[in-house]
């Protein structure tokens, strides 16, 4: 074959792959690049362009670029992306079995996140498909800790103190230590604190890391009080509208990065409170009265939330348990 022969052949084949059938998924999430639930995500992206040749070409908006956090949800019901990210406690006002990963205290270990998780991961599929959209993949964030301008020791410090909210469980929780909560998405943390909106807050470690809490806040108390997940989820008919070769690259691939995801989020604990402190944040635990006082609190929002989640939630409840 002459050189010019095969440059031909080269030719054709680079156009003519992508050419007969490729899909191409606008992505939707709601969290910035350096955090890791996005990179495990272009991860699962990078998957399914590999195991499908191409022909599912999934591109990652990340930081709510494309749709707000609030809208990724509707926007993929209604088609307007096929797939999304978002907070699964964000959906709690729809369904209560949404915030069942926010209680403080009740499953405050990924061990217990995990048990958590396998007993209440059918009644969240099944809501989500009640809404046309399928579950993916969910990945919890470290655990939750306060993020404070001063030592504190005892609770009754914290009365009256701003503080910056990301859903119904953080809000409820904040009125109940007698703190002023303000709903914040993590992309406004800064400017929320700089502008004197929020004076504290309780998140990961890596949620601390990503906005550079040392420039705002000056003591870690490492209360790790729950694991708040994410999830990834699919317009139903989208994914039905796939090859079944596609469909099952993204089914493996989602797998792939539920096991992935919750790796990185426990080899981010450690790593994530020792970049606080090597930024100049005073590391602590808590008193024993702020400890007593939050776990009296998770005792109050889970009967809270068994009132609202009735039969169903108790049953979850029961599950996680005997696991
Ligand atoms: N980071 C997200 C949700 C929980 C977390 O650790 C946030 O603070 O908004």
């Amino acid at each position: 074959m002459t050189i010019r022969a095969t440059l031909a052949g080269v030719a054709i084949a680079l156009t003519a792959a992508p050419a007969f059938a490729q899909t191409t998924w606008d992505m939707p999430t709601p969290y910035g690049d350096a955090v890791f639930h996005t990179q495990n995500i272009m991860a699962f992206a990078d998957d399914v362009r590999a195991a499908t040749d191409g022909s599912l070409d999934i591109t990652v908006h990340s930081a709510g670029s494309l749709f707000a956090h609030g809208q990724i949800k509707d926007s993929v019901r209604r088609g307007l992306a096929p797939i999304g990210e978002i907070l699964m406690s964000q959906l709690v006002n729809e369904n209560p079995v949404f915030g069942v990963d926010s209680i403080p205290f009740l499953a405050a270990s990924y061990d217990e996140a995990e048990a958590l998780w396998a007993a209440s991961r059918e009644a969240v599929s099944d809501a989500l498909e009640a809404q046309g959209l399928t579950l993916l993949f969910s990945v919890p964030w470290p655990g939750q800790s306060l993020f404070l301008r001063e030592e504190v020791t005892d609770p009754a410090q914290l009365q009256g103190v701003s503080f910056r909210a990301y859903n119904n469980a953080t809000e409820r929780m904040a009125q109940l230590l007698g703190m002023i909560p303000t709903q914040v998405e993590a992309g406004d943390i800064p400017t929320a604190f700089s502008t004197g909106r929020v004076a504290s807050m309780i998140t990961s470690p890596s949620t601390g890391v990503s906005s550079q809490a040392w420039d705002y806040t000056s003591h870690y108390i490492d209360v790790q009080a729950w694991l708040p997940k994410n999830m990834i989820f699919v317009n139903s008919a989208a994914l039905q509208g796939l090859t079944e070769e596609e469909r099952n690259a993204v089914l493996a691939a989602a797998e792939a990065a539920e096991a992935r995801g919750w790796e990185m989020s426990r080899a981010e604990t450690d790593t994530q409170i020792a970049a606080l402190e090597a930024a100049g944040m005073v590391v602590m635990q808590p008193s024993e009265a702020l400890a007593a006082r939050l776990s009296e609190i998770g005792e109050i929002m889970a009967s809270e939330w068994l009132e609202q989640a009735g039969d169903s939630g108790a049953a979850i409840l029961e599950a996680f348990r005997a696991e």
